[in-house]
C-alpha cells in the first residue's frame, strides 16, 4: 500500500477551510492532520512514501460530474467521447467520479441497456463512475425492471418530457414511473421541456427558411422550459416523488423549483456551465469562415442557452447563490462538427444536440469564486459534495475525511488556464489544449485564473505536473445508495 502526504496546502470543504495536511494510506484518506505533523514521536513527511507539496495551494475533494454522456447514440450517430477518453478528460481537468446516462430505448429491455452500458465501461474508465437509469419507454416491463435497480446501485431514473419519438414520455408514463420513485425512494431525474410543442415550432421555422444553429434556441423557448417544469414539479407533489431537474437553463424554470422548494418539497436543480457562461445572442453572432453561420452548431445543446439581455445567466448564478439550484453538472455529451454536427448543416433540427465540457468544469466554476459569483467553499459544494450526497456517494466521494475514498484535487489560485483548441487558416485544427475527443471546443478562449495541478483518483496519482500517470480500467463501478439530500 503506497501512502502519500499533501502537505502544506489549505483544505477547502463545503463548510470551511484550513490549513492542513491530508494523509492517504493506499485508496483511502487516513488522516487529516494539523501542519507538519508529528505522530507518535514520528515526523509524518519523513515516514510516507511520496509527499505533494500543496503550499499556496487549495486542497479539495475530487470533481463529481454527476451528468455524462459518453458513447451516447444520438440524431444518427454517437457522442464522441469514449468512455476511455472521456474520463480521461475528467481527471485532466480535476473531476475524480461521473455518473454516466445507461440507455433504454424505446421497445427495449432497461435490462439489456443497461448491460450494454456497464460493456462499454468496463475496463476503460480512468476514474470512478456510476450510472443513472434513462428510461425511454416505461410500460409494464420497464416499470417492473426498475424495481431492481436500487439493489445494483442504480438510485436515479431520468425521463424527458423532449424528443417525442425518441425518448419522450407522457405525463400518464411519468405519472406512474413516479409513484415508483415514491415506493422504492428513487430520485426522478427530469428533462423538463414541452418536446411535442417545441417540434412544432421548430418545424414552421424550418418552413420559413430559418434553419441555422441560433433557431434551435428560439423553437427551444423558455416557456417550454418553465411549463415543463411546472407539470413536472405537480407531478411529483401529486405521487410524492422526489424530483431532479437536470440542466436548468431559464430564470422562470429556477422560480418554479424556488416555489416548490418553499413549499418543502423534494424538488432539485442541476445548471451547467453553458448557461452560466455562454448566451443565445453569441450564438447569433458565431460566424466564421469555414462554416459561416453554422458556426453556432458548436453551441447547440437542449435545454438551449439562453438570451443574456433577458438575464438568464445572472439568474443561474443568484440561484447558485440562494441554493435554488443545488449543483453544477457538464451534461457532457460531446460531437465533433466533421460528420457529426455538420448532419444538420441546412435543418438546425438535424445537429446533434450536446456540448463537451467534462475538462473545463472544475476550472469554469473556479472562474465563479475569482470573480465573485461564489465562495471557494460553495465551488466545492457545489462541484463534488453536493452531487455526492444527492446521489448517495457521500462519506465515500465529495469530502476530505478518514475513510472516505482518497479522491484529491490540489488547485493552483495562482495558475492559469487557456482553453482553446489552436486552428490553422484554412480552420482545421493544428493541435489542442483538451484532452477531449472533439474536434473544436465550445470553450475557445475562455482564460482561467487557476489550474489543476495535481489529481489523485482512489489514492493514484493519475496527473501531476502536466503529465497523466493514470490507466484506463483505474476507473471503478459505484453502487450508489439512496439519495442523502432529501428534507
Ligand atoms: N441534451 C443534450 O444537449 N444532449 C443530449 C441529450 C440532452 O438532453
Ligand atoms: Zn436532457
Ligand atoms: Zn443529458
Amino acid at each position: 500500500m503506497t501512502t502519500t502526504l499533501i502537505r502544506g496546502g489549505t483544505v477547502v470543504s463545503a463548510t470551511g477551510r484550513a490549513a492542513a495536511d491530508v494523509l492517504i494510506d493506499g485508496e483511502r484518506i487516513q488522516a487529516v492532520l494539523a501542519p507538519d505533523s508529528v505522530l507518535l514521536g514520528t515526523d509524518v513527511a519523513a515516514s510516507v512514501d511520496t509527499v505533494i507539496d500543496a503550499t499556496g495551494k487549495f486542497v479539495i475533494p475530487g470533481g463529481i460530474d454527476a451528468h455524462t454522456h459518453m458513447e451516447l447514440p444520438f440524431g444518427g450517430t454517437e457522442a464522441s467521447d469514449t468512455f476511455e477518453t472521456g474520463t480521461r478528460a475528467a481527471a485532466w481537468g480535476g473531476t475524480t467520479s461521473i455518473i454516466d446516462f445507461a440507455v433504454q430505448t424505446y421497445g427495449k429491455r432497461i435490462e439489456d441497456g443497461l448491460a450494454t452500458w456497464h460493456e462499454k465501461a468496463a475496463g476503460n474508465c480512468a476514474i470512478d463512475y456510476g450510472f443513472h437509469q434513462i428510461v425511454g419507454d416505461v410500460n409494464d416491463d420497464s416499470l417492473a425492471a426498475m424495481r431492481g435497480l436500487v439493489d445494483e446501485g442504480i438510485s436515479s431514473f431520468k425521463l424527458f418530457m423532449a424528443y417525442p419519438g425518441v425518448f419522450y414520455s407522457d405525463d400518464a408514463q411519468i405519472l406512474k414511473a413516479m409513484q415508483l420513485s415514491r415506493d422504492t425512494g428513487m430520485l426522478t431525474m427530469m428533462h423538463a421541456e414541452n418536446g411535442p410543442a417545441i417540434d412544432v415550432l421548430a418545424a414552421q421555422l424550418v418552413e420559413q427558411r430559418k434553419t441555422d444553429p441560433f433557431y434551435h434556441g428560439v423553437a427551444r423557448a423558455w416557456e417550454m422550459e418553465e411549463e415543463a417544469t411546472h407539470r413536472a414539479i405537480m407531478l411529483a407533489k401529486l405521487t410524492g416523488a422526489p424530483l431532479y431537474v437536470v440542466h436548468v437553463s431559464a430564470k422562470q424554470a429556477v422560480e418554479q423549483i424556488a416555489w416548490a422548494r418553499d413549499k418543502g418539497q423534494n424538488v432539485f436543480g442541476e445548471t451547467c456551465p453553458q448557461y452560466l457562461y455562454l448566451s443565445l445572442e453569441e450564438q447569433l453572432g458565431a460566424v466564421s469562415e469555414k462554416w459561416g453561420a453554422f458556426e453556432g452548431a458548436k453551441w447547440v445543446c437542449s435545454t438551449p442557452l439562453r438570451s443574456r439581455e433577458e438575464g438568464h445567466q445572472n439568474a443561474m448564478w443568484q440561484s447558485l447563490r440562494t441554493n435554488d439550484v443545488q449543483m453544477v453538472s457538464t451534461d457532457h455529451c460531446p460531437f465533433c462538427m466533421k460528420d457529426q454536427k455538420e448532419l444538420g448543416l441546412g435543418d438546425f433540427r438535424k445537429i446533434p444536440n450536446g456540448i463537451g465540457s467534462i475538462e473545463h468544469r472544475m476550472d469554469l466554476m473556479y472562474q465563479g469564486v475569482v470573480t465573485g459569483e461564489i465562495t471557494l467553499e460553495r465551488w466545492v459544494e457545489l462541484t463534488s459534495t453536493t452531487p455526492a450526497r444527492m446521489f448517495g456517494l457521500y462519506g465515500q466521494k465529495g469530502v476530505i475525511q478518514p475513510g472516505a475514498d482518497a479522491d484529491v484535487v490540489v488547485y493552483d489560485p495562482n495558475g492559469h488556464t487557456s482553453i482553446g483548441m489552436p486552428v490553422d487558416e484554412a480552420g482545421n485544427p493544428t493541435g489542442r489544449s483538451h484532452h477531449m475527443n472533439m474536434d473544436h471546443s465550445a470553450w475557445e478562449g475562455f482564460e482561467i485564473d487557476g489550474h489543476v495541478d495535481t489529481v489523485v483518483s482512489r489514492g493514484k496519482v493519475v496527473v501531476d505536473g502536466g503529465e497523466y500517470l493514470g490507466a484506463a480500467g483505474d476507473g471503478r463501478f459505484l453502487k450508489r445508495g439512496l439519495s442523502q439530500y432529501l428534507v
